[in-house]
Order: structure tokens, then C-alpha cells, then sequence
């Protein structure tokens, strides 16, 4: 079926501007979608928190930009906890916006992870796709996931297939990975470097379990990403007399991937249902291979001796055999792998598709009707 050139609406997490890393990998994930859009011809609104910010203009582009607190991340707060809505929240003024213009467009794509956009696909004119970014981190999003699985299953999709595992769906899940600007990422061959780990700081990410890692091996490891948890950081540091971790914080793309390009592996290890796993694609894209819990999506990027190894979650040692190993994997496997599978041309040709089965399954489904 011809993928016809559509108008777009993009709505982003409102639980921080983009730019700002408190929306995670969901920032990556809309900056490259809408430079892989815009190059397949389609034109994007991007409706977003005031002080976002995108490292590109084109006038395929327009973006919206609405002031409004942010929403509490799920992350934060217990499975059972019901939706928490602030004074003068973001979130409902952003969905506000996206009722004010959706007529103009052709579908609305959702970025959040939370109740209310999921709650109005049932009551919108135009179709609204979410595309789901974590594991099931809560009880009630879990519920509004799989009513929104029984009544519109093709405008939900899942950057995983272990991802989707957690939620109750009425088909097959429909899975469209992620994807990374490849401008951005170097192919850097250098085979002797540190080693490094990046990702949130916060105890579902596992950061422990790689110092043990560095500190067997009597060597450093270069940490980067956003301090979320300060006595889950400095518990770590502590545990060590000598300074094995060197922090290099949460850096723009640009300067992460120079730095992590030269490291000779990234160790990953997550303790929770990990919905993709960015900066395992990051590293990939910049040459270095990727050492990795299976468990979530990381299983499913990582082809064991191929671009990486896969280590049994929690298996320390298993991570220490494997950095080992780490010269046995051509970096050049890695960065093909990026190329193949997660360059943001790709993910916005999987996401096109994605949007236009959904758009005219409606069709047909009105077609029957008459
Ligand atoms: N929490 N309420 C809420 N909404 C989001 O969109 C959200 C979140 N927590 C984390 C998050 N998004 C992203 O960082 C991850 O899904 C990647």
C-alpha cells in the first residue's frame, strides 16, 4: 500500500520540556521520529511543554509550545497509585491543544505515558496512536492499555516485543523499535578503551552491578547520564574506598557519543522490564559493543556474539567473563547493526507504516459498515 504524505500531530511527555533529560529515552525517540518524518515528505505539528527545544528547523515542522506544570513521572511513584493530576497541569492543556487543531490533521501521535491521551482515543475524532514507552510501571495505565487494546489494537504500538509482554493485548503487539539520528553518531574503531555505562542513575537501572564489574577488573568506569537519585548514587560510591566511578554527567548527544565512542564496551544493566534500551543503540552506532542483562529490550537488540553479549540478569560474574570476551566482537558488526535497524530513516519508515495500516483499517471497518 502506497504510504500517502500525511499531516501529523506529535504530543510529548509532560513530565519535562524537551531537552531537559527528565523525559528519558521519549526525547531521543521524538527528535529523530520527526527528522525521519519530515525526510519521508510528512509535515508534523509537535505539540510540547513550554522551553522545548529540537536541534533542527524545517517548514515541514511547526511546534506549539504550552506552558503548564509538569506531570509526576511514573517512575516515581507506586504501581498502585491512581493518576495524579497538579494544579494548572500541563498535561490536560497539551491535550486541550490537540482538540483545538486535530481536524487539520490526518492522526495524532502520543508520546506520554499517561492516562489521559490513552483515555481519548475513545472519545476523538481523529485517531490518536500512542506509541508506548515503558514496561507496565503502573496498575492503572496497564488497565487504560489493554481497553484501548480491545477497541483500537492497531493504534498501539510497543518499541519491543518483551515490552509488550507486560500488558494484556488483544493482537499481536505491533512493534516499531526506535531510532537515532545517524549524523549524530561517529564510527569510532578504537578497541582499548575504558569501559563505560550510561542511562538514568536511578535503582531500576542497575549502575551497581556494573562498578562491581569495574572494580573486579581493577579499572574505572566512565558513568554519564542524569543523577535522578543522589543518595542511590552516592550509596554506590560509598561502598567503594577507592574512586572507581568517574561521573561525566548528562551531556547533548553530540559530546556523549564522542566520549562514548571511545570506550571498548558498555556494560547495561537493567532491573526492570526495560522497554528498548537507547543507549545500548547509542553505543552501538558509535562502534562500541554492548555487554547486557537479557531482560527487556535489550534482548532483543543485542545478537549474543554478534554486536554484544547477553549476560543472565543479575549475574555479575557472567558480566565479567563477558568483558572478557569483549575483543571478540568486530566493531564494525555494531555500528552496521545501528545502521540497519535503528537509524531514525527506518524507525520513521516502520512508524509510517504503522500510522497508515491504522488509518485505513478504520476504513475499512466504515467500508463494511454501509
Ligand atoms: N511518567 N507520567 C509519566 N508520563 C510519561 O510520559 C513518562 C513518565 N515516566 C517516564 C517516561 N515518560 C519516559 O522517561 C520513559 O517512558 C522513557
Amino acid at each position: 500500500m502506497l504510504n500517502k504524505k500525511l499531516k501529523l500531530i506529535l504530543v510529548s511527555t509532560p513530565i519535562g520540556h524537551l531537552g531537559s533529560g527528565k523525559g528519558g529515552g521519549v526525547e531521543l525517540t521524538i527528535v529523530s521520529l520527526i527528522k525521519g518524518l519530515i525526510l519521508l515528505g510528512h509535515k508534523i505539528i509537535l505539540i510540547a511543554p513550554k522551553g522545548s527545544k529540537l536541534p533542527f528547523e524545517s517548514e515541514l515542522l511547526e511546534i506549539r509550545l504550552i506552558d503548564g506544570v509538569d506531570q509526576p513521572s511514573w517512575q516515581h511513584q507506586k504501581k498502585t497509585d491512581p493518576v495524579l493530576i497538579p494544579s494548572n497541569s500541563v498535561l490536560p492543556k497539551l491535550w486541550e491543544d490537540v482538540i483545538d487543531i486535530e481536524n487539520e490533521s490526518d492522526a495524532v501521535i502520543n508520546f506520554a505515558y499517561d492516562w489521559l491521551p490513552l483515555w481519548l482515543t475513545k472519545t476523538q475524532p481523529k485517531k490518536i496512536f500512542h506509541l508506548i514507552s515503558m514496561g507496565a510501571e503502573s496498575l492503572i495505565m496497564k488497565e487504560i492499555i489493554s481497553e484501548i487494546s480491545q477497541l483500537y489494537p492497531f493504534q498501539l504500538a510497543f518499541h519491543t516485543k518483551k515490552q509488550s509482554n507486560d500488558y494484556t493485548l488483544k493482537t499481536d503487539p505491533i512493534v516499531v523499535g526506535n531510532g537515532f539520528d545517524m549524523e549524530n553518531y561517529l564510527f569510532n574503531e578504537n578497541k582499548n578503551g575504558p569501559l563505560g555505562w550510561a542511562g538514568r542513575i536511578a535503582p531500576e537501572k542497575g549502575l551497581e552491578d556494573a562498578v562491581k564489574v569495574a572494580n573486579d577488573l581493577g579499572e574505572k568506569l566512565l558513568v554519564w547520564g542524569l543523577i535522578e537519585d543522589k543518595e542511590y548514587a552516592s550509596k554506590i560510591e560509598n561502598s567503594y574506598t577507592k574512586e572507581i566511578i568517574e561521573w561525566r554527567g548528562f551531556l547533548p548527544t553530540n559530546k556523549f557519543q564522542e566520549q562514548l565512542g571511545r570506550c571498548r564496551a558498555l556494560i547495561n544493566t537493567p532491573k526492570w522490564n526495560e522497554a528498548y534500551g537507547n543507549v545500548i543503540v547509542e553505543a552501538m552506532a558509535c562502534g562500541v559493543p554492548v555487554i547486557a542483562y537479557d531482560i527487556g529490550g535489550p534482548g532483543e537488540l543485542i545478537e549474543d556474539g554478534f554486536n554484544g553479549f547477553l549476560v543472565k540478569p543479575n549475574d555479575i560474574e557472567g558480566l565479567i567473563k563477558a568483558t572478557k570476551l569483549i575483543s571478540k566482537i568486530k566493531r564494525k558488526n555494531c555500528r552496521d547493526w545501528f545502521e540497519k535497524n535503528a537509524s531514525h530513516k527506518v524507525f520513521a519508515e516502520r512508524v509510517e507504516n504503522w500510522v497508515n495500516k491504522g488509518l485505513y483499517k478504520k476504513s475499512l471497518r466504515t467500508f463494511k459498515l454501509n
